[in-house]
């Protein structure tokens, strides 16, 4: 059957810039206001994916969505053309403008939880994107997500859509970044970890940042992909670590296969995580890689964003290998941490660091830019668009960026007519280069 992982990475938005929307993400408090380099955003994605490419692993992409978003401008009452409505919005309220604007699908992590066939009862591979109703700028993602999921992987015999929870903050869901899958081989049977930050209805008092997760909506989640009760699991987030910066449990670990590298204060109890695991399926040999306190503090892990690596099985390495930013080598401890693992004979064998540092500065890693989608040779085939990358589709992508983006958006560019309508042309251009259909509201 040929099972694989495809990384499915977000290409970075011609609208790309620094609004510091998201309280929780310390990063993006911090580098609000700066200058962004959309053109090199999207070049340090697709030579992140280029990367991974040289080492043999197949790789997707998924496109940035329309800013800014002129529907939602629509539903509160907007009218007129396309440039009256952001000209009015500007005037009236930049902060909407900005959160219209943003470029946060870049984060595919985000994109959607998905269960891949073995997992589930029916068969099929099953997908709900997120609602991310945590975060205005994010809450206004899932519908078109869900369409270009759908021009990608076909409803039907193997592919099964739902539509974002409703719900609001109530059933905050955040996708994959709050969700791990452990198994033997792809295409064995899987065991569905649900990470959450808070219940939906006890007010979690011991939050100062928001958790964003909730265990209700995970738990939707997992009855409409209908995983078996006994191979899913739901456990919580520490709140020390939602409160150090960790507003996605993939801030502070990361799992594949059988192994799972994740730091000692990620969950509020990290031994009965282990046996539920456990329990949920003797045969996998887990391999739990916590790093203490003492080692890695809190603070270096999230400014350093170590846990926010690909963790991934390239078909020519005999241990598995880490996608690290490049600020874990800036980092001492992280740096020292790195060393010391890749000398020890563990299940870890190989780091490569890598700049994605325009992601980086709003608080988005190598594994926030990617969503796994495990596949058998037969989902691959039965797949539309042209969404998987060779270098032909990676030389074109280069010039489409180089020719569409600019290299300096500043917040203040923000209510640019100019800029709207060129992201437009470019989205335009993309979706004909990845026979995506008509997945954005202005091509409709
Ligand atoms: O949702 N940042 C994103 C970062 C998402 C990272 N994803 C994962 N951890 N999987 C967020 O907070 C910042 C946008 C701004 O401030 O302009 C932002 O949305």
């Amino acid at each position: 059957m040929n099972w694989l992982e495809v990384n499915f990475d977000g290409i970075v938005g011609p609208t790309h810039n620094y609004a510091g929307l998201s309280y929780g993400n310390v990063a993006s408090a911090k580098n609000e206001g700066l200058i962004a380099n959309p053109r090199e955003g999207v070049l340090q994605g697709l030579d992140k994916a280029q990367h991974l490419r040289s080492l043999g692993m197949t790789q997707g992409v998924l496109p940035p969505h329309d800013r800014p978003h002129l529907s939602t401008l629509r539903s509160l009452g907007f009218t007129g053309s396309d440039a009256e409505m952001l000209t009015a919005a500007w005037t009236g309220s930049p902060a909407l403008v900005r959160n219209l604007m943003s470029s946060a699908t870049m984060w595919t992590a985000n994109a959607s939880t998905v269960s891949p066939s073995p997992d589930t009862k029916d068969g099929r591979m099953h997908f709900t994107p997120a609602n991310l109703a945590a975060m205005y700028h994010r809450s206004i993602e899932h519908e078109t997500t869900g369409r270009v999921l759908k021009a990608i992987f076909p409803e039907g015999d193997r592919f099964a859509h739902h539509p974002g929870l409703p719900g609001g903050t109530h059933m905050g869901d955040e996708g994959a970044a709050n969700h791990n899958r452990f198994c033997s081989g792809y295409g064995d049977t899987g065991v569905a970890l649900y990470v959450y930050g808070r219940s939906a209805f006890d007010g979690a008092k011991d939050l100062t940042y928001p958790g964003r997760q909730t265990l209700e909506a995970s738990e939707a989640i997992a009855r409409q992909h209908g995983t078996p009760g006994d191979k899913t699991v739901f456990i919580r987030q520490n709140p020390e670590a939602i409160n150090a910066g960790a507003f996605h449990n993939d801030v502070v670990a990361v799992s594949n296969k059988n192994v799972f590298f994740y730091h000692e204060k990620a969950f509020e109890d990290p031994s009965a995580m282990q046996n539920m695991l456990r329990a949920a399926a003797p045969d996998i040999d887990y391999q739990f890689v916590e790093v203490p306190e003492g080692a890695v503090p809190l603070c270096d892990a999230v400014s350093s964003y170590l846990f926010n690596s690909q963790l991934i099985s390239p078909p020519d390495d005999d241990r598995m290998r880490l996608i690290l930013p490049i600020e874990v080598a800036e980092t001492p401890s992280t740096k020292a941490y790195i060393d010391g693992l890749l000398a020890s004979n563990g299940p870890i064998g190989a780091a490569d660091f890598l700049d994605v540092r325009q992601s980086m500065r709003n608080g988005g890693g190598p594994a926030c830019l990617r969503l796994r989608v495990v596949t058998s040779e037969a989902d691959r085939t039965a797949m539309g668009a042209n969404c998987l990358l060779n270098d032909d589709l990676v030389a074109t992508l280069r010039d489409w960026a180089s020719r569409h983006y600019r290299d300096r958006v500043r917040p203040e560019d923000l209510g640019d007519v100019a800029l709207m309508e060129e992201c437009f042309a470019a989205l335009d251009e993309l979706t004909q280069i990845l026979k995506l259909g008509s997945v954005y509201d202005f091509q409709k």
